[in-house]
């Protein structure tokens, strides 16, 4: 493998190409007319325009971006996240085209895409999933009946769905008939696909994902959780490994579960599985994401371990480096994602320059960023700036580091989660671990950080005036 095309932009397309360097692999960018001057075009050894800006005209060009990788005798393509990473149709016109796609085969990413599929596939191995069917349900008889059996509340999630996208709780029979039929309906509009399934509603879970790796010969590995619980809006904001929670006893129950999933798709590749927790500290499957994910770097972290450096090894045929005894959780690590939210106003997209971008160094500090000082973010894509990972012996030295380079981040233009993130790390449930998927809905309200924000400007407001008070004295020449 001597050439690798990046089949995506931002922090992550350099996150790749800095381990295909270290490799000795050839790197080659693509990008849209207004990433022209983007950091990840600067950085590949050679970058071509693949189309106009909004992302189906550049970014989701499948066909087009193995054109040009074939023109340019590329060996592989690494899709990143998000674009066509999960992109069944994409990986398979890879494969015939003589070119490797980094990631697992178009198969298993077929099956994990549907909730029902990867219920089916996975099935036969023993692994805890929420009590339910797995069975696409349009009946509504039928469906009174198997929710009376799992009792209410119950959840009526989208097959073809996705973060979050179609799911509705209902807390009694009587809503069941209108909720499953605008279910249905919103299913179709938005994935083509209306399937519907139902399971009993977890009220108060952890989401819990274990990092999987797996070679061509037959080997998985797990490489331990990461916890997910803090999110809004099923958009995740706070990452950990490992979990505040987890016994060494349900990791490796949970570490096992994983590889399951994995050998039960023929999986190729990192992969992640996501799980819910509850409050007995049960867990169930929830599904597959098969590739490469945003919050990837506190796994390497806390292993010592190089994920895209592993994808790379395996989709070049090679067995995986390291066996699982090798593994070990070592200290603790925390990552912020940075967007141009404003977390004032709702976290609407912050559009602007970003007139002052200065980013934190130092030990215990990584920063996988995309941007840099003087650059418009673009209206079309996903507003993610970077990525502030922290890495100390524990936990309390994780977040201290965090807040301390939350203060040292200083981007003026635009506003970002920032200080949501300084909330995060400072509020009593996150600091015991005591915390859930509604952490950010039952504790979070914008004048908190409003509030925050206020006192430091005064603050600010006050030194200037000492300032200014100091400098009258010593500048004030007396007159004669
Ligand atoms: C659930 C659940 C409770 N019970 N399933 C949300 C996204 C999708 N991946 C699955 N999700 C959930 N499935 C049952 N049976 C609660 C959620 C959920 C959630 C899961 C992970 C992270 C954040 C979440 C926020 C709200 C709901």
């Amino acid at each position: 493998m001597k050439k690798i095309l990046v089949a995506n932009r931002g922090e992550i397309a350099i996150r790749v190409m800095t381990t295909a360097r270290k490799m000795g692999i050839k790197t080659v960018a693509i990008y849209s007319t207004v990433d022209r001057n983007a950091p990840h075009v600067k950085f590949a050894d050679e970058a071509v325009c693949i189309g106009e800006a909004p992302s189906n005209q550049s970014y989701l060009l499948g066909s087009k971006i193995i054109e040009v990788a074939k023109q340019l005798n590329v060996d592989a393509i690494h899709p990143g996240y998000g674009f066509l990473s999960e992109n069944a149709d994409f990986a398979e016109e890879i494969e015939k085209n003589n070119i490797i796609f980094i990631g697992p085969k178009s198969k298993a990413i077929k099956i994990m895409g549907s909730k029902l599929a990867a219920k089916d596939a996975v099935k036969a191995y023993g692994i805890p999933m929420v009590p339910g069917i797995d069975q696409a349900i349009t009946d509504i008889t039928k469906a009174k009946v198997i929710a009376a059996e799992i009792g209410f509340p119950i959840l009526i999630k989208a097959s073809a769905g996705g973060g979050g996208k179609g799911m509705r709780v209902v807390e009694e029979e009587k809503d069941l008939e209108s909720q499953m039929n605008r279910a249905i309906s919103e299913a179709t509009s938005a994935f083509g696909d209306g399937s519907v399934f139902i399971e009993k509603y977890v009220a108060s879970p952890r989401h819990i994902e274990i990092q999987v790796m797996a070679d061509s010969h037959g080997n998985v590995i797990h490489l331990f959780e990461r916890e997910c619980s803090v999110q809004r809006r099923h958009q995740k904001v706070v990452e950990e490994a490992p979990s505040a929670i987890l016994t060494p006893e349900l990791r490796s129950k949970m570490g096992n579960a994983a590889v399951k999933v994995a050998k039960a798709c023929d999986y190729l590749g990192a992969g992640t599985v996501e799980f819910l927790l509850d409050e007995n500290h049960n867990f169930y499957f929830l599904e597959m994401n098969t590739r490469l994910q945003v919050e990837h770097p506190v796994s390497e972290l806390i292993t010592g371990t190089d994920l895209v450096a592993l994808q790379i090894q395996v989709a070049r045929g090679e067995k995986l480096p390291i066996q699982q005894e090798d593994l070990s959780i070592k200290g603790h690590a925390l990552e912020l994602r940075i967007y141009a939210e404003d977390p004032l106003n709702d976290f609407l997209p912050s559009v602007g320059t970003l007139e002052t971008y200065k980013i934190p160094i130092g030990k215990g500090i990584r920063v996988d960023n995309g941007f840099e000082e003087g650059m418009e973010i673009p209206i079309y894509y996903d507003p993610m700036l970077a990525k502030l990972i922290t890495y100390g012996t524990t936990r309390e030295e994780a977040i201290q580091l965090m807040l301390l380079a939350i203060e040292n981040y200083n981007i003026k233009g635009v506003q970002t989660t920032l200080p949501f993130g300084k909330f995060v790390f400072e509020h009593d449930a996150f600091r015991s671990g005591n915390f859930d998927t509604h952490f950010v809905k039952k504790y979070f309200t914008p004048d908190i950080i409003q509030s925050e924000i206020e006192k430091e400007a005064k603050i600010a407001a006050l030194i200037a005036m000492k300032q200014y008070i100091e400098d009258q004295k010593t500048l004030r020449i007396p007159t004669l």
